[in-house]
């Protein structure tokens, strides 16, 4: 055997099979995401810079307080939600608020909520949204349009723009709703396979309000 060629078939033995099998994986992925997609056009909402973007996006890291690992609560009775989808430095397909992943949200019954969603994934058919319904996991590959109790419901915001953050324009989205039922609900991307497979959930908390207390005599 020449000895020159040794390298070379050492490569083709070790490394090239790794290379192809990251590729494949990596290309699989994004046919999976995009079938789920069903061939759904992407909604083109309103974009904004880079610069506004950033202020969203800060604005999500910073709002609500922490509770431990996995919640964030919303306290008063007006309260401003600021949601990510795909925050940069946190798991691919997961929702961002408060610093955490799909963390617990807890707001107050009777609060009016201002929710905003901004998508700063990126990629070909790297879609999402945000529903808050009480219909619980686990999910079929398709929560429907009308899930039960559905308080808030952006249903598609496009990927951003360009793989570099600061040359990319994001799709950002606002509902206002009023959390007037106590319970659990639930925020659900609702993109295809996005909840099922991916887990893109987080639960959402309305807290009764505690019962006026009767003034004493
Ligand atoms: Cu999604």
């Amino acid at each position: 055997m020449n000895v020159r060629l040794l390298p070379v078939l050492a490569f083709l033995v070790f490394a090239a099979p790794v290379s192809l099998a990251a590729t494949r994986s990596g290309t699989e992925r994004t046919a999976m995401r995009m079938a789920m997609i069903g061939g759904a056009p992407p909604v083109v909402g309103p974009t904004i810079p880079w610069t506004k973007g950033r202020i969203v996006w800060q604005s999500s890291r910073m709002n609500g307080e922490r509770r431990g690992p996995h919640a964030v609560m919303f306290p008063g009775k007006k309260v401003v939600i600021t949601v990510v989808a795909n925050a940069p430095r946190h798991p691919d397909m997961s929702f961002e608020t408060g610093g955490l992943t799909n963390p617990t949200v807890c707001v107050s019954q009777g609060a009016h909520v201002t929710l905003k969603v901004i998508n700063m994934d990126y990629g070909p058919g790297m879609i999402h949204g945000l529903v808050i319904t009480s219909a619980k996991p686990p999910y079929p590959l398709e929560i429907g349009r009308h899930p039960p109790d559905m308080l808030a419901r952006i249903a598609a915001l496009a990927p951003r723009s360009s793989s570099r953050l600061r040359a990319a324009r994001y799709a950002e989205a606002t509902v206002h709703f009023v959390a007037r039922r106590p319970g659990t609900y639930y925020y659900v991307c609702p993109i295809p396979g996005h909840a099922s497979a991916f887990h893109m959930y987080g639960r959402f908390i309305v807290r009764q309000s505690r019962s006026p207390t009767t003034p004493r005599s």
